[in-house]
């Protein structure tokens, strides 16, 4: 049985309604692929940016194992084990399978997931049986005129498509999914990158969307100006709180997201301690996909 949402609003960080939470988490770099084109993502791999999409490494499941037992090491308050990338944790099988691994080996730590939700309908069943506490969906627009503006195209089932119509095959999985994994007592929270010219009149119906699909919690995400939206700008502080007290009407919102690597490791906003856990897994660097948190 999943952990109910009002546990996780006092052990998650991520799910902490009002103060910041001191509890911390570890990311586990596991997902290298994805299957979606969001214009606003940019990987990288190294040991210095801090924002999503960033990585040193990419770690088996195995490696993810010894990598949690030496990160409790040093950082006791550890009580979440997250995946958020580097790519999408459903477009390959390495994060359920170090879920799996997670769920034997260390049961006290919430087992989070984070994904673009293209697959999470198809998958449903899979993220269930394997005892996801906490799930979160970016779900940047649920108009696919919106969306599309957002996200080049998507890889299904072999095919690439593109546009208004990719838009919309993603936002009807990612509905789907929601309900269905809400449905069997899931915590969901959805992140939405808040880009000023494109979704922020938007923000409201994506609250009320979501909500309606289930979602318990909702993360508003600025906007870092890079790749194919390096033009666009970060939302200033006032756009931001417009756009969480729209949502607020509808759902509860997180207000101390701190954009993470996909290997951060601590307190979030506090120290990391990625530095001494994954030093040793540093592989070659590679340019390949990237992560929303
Ligand atoms: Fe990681 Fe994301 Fe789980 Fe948190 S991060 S997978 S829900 S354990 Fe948290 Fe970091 Fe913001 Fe993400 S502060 S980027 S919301
Ligand atoms: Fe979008 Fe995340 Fe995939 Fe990047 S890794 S394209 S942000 S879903």
């Amino acid at each position: 049985m999943a952990i109910s949402y009002e546990e996780l609003t006092t052990k998650h960080p991520c799910f902490a309604r009002g103060d910041k939470s001191n509890n911390g988490r570890i990311h586990l770099p596991i997902s290298p692929s994805c299957n979606i084109e969001c214009k606003f993502c940019e990987r990288s791999f190294n040991s210095y940016e801090v924002r999503p999409g960033v990585s040193r490494t990419v770690i088996t499941p195995q490696e993810a194992i010894d990598a949690i037992r030496r990160a409790l090491e040093f950082c006791p308050d550890i009580k979440v084990a997250g995946i958020a990338g580097p790519g999408d944790t459903l477009a390959s099988p390495f994060a359920l399978e170090t879920f799996r691994l997670i769920k034997k080996e260390f049961p006290q730590l919430v087992k989070c997931m984070s994904t673009n939700g293209l697959l999470l309908a198809e998958k449903a069943q899979e993220v269930i049986d394997v005892g996801i506490d906490s799930l979160t969906v970016t779900v940047n627009a649920v108009d696919p005129q919106i969306e599309a503006q957002l996200n080049d195209g998507i890889y299904w089932h072999g095919q690439h498509i593109t546009g208004v119509e990719a838009a919309k095959i993603l936002i009807e999985q990612q509905l789907k999914g929601i309900k269905l994994v809400s449905d069997a007592g899931i915590t969901l929270k959805v992140n939405t990158v808040l880009v000023p010219e494109i979704n922020s009149d938007h923000i409201e119906t994506i609250a009320q969307t979501v909500a309606e699909a289930g979602a318990s919690i909702y993360n508003i995400i600025p906007l870092i100006p890079q790749h194919k939206l390096k033009d666009s700008r970060e939302p200033d502080c006032m756009e931001r709180e417009r756009a969480i007290l729209r949502a607020s009407k509808y759902i509860d919102v997180f207000r101390h997201c701190q954009r993470c690597r996909a290997d951060a490791v601590g307190i979030p906003g506090g120290e990391d301690f990625g530095d001494r856990i994954y030093v040793d897994l540093q592989r070659l660097s590679r340019q390949d996909t990237f992560s929303h948190g």
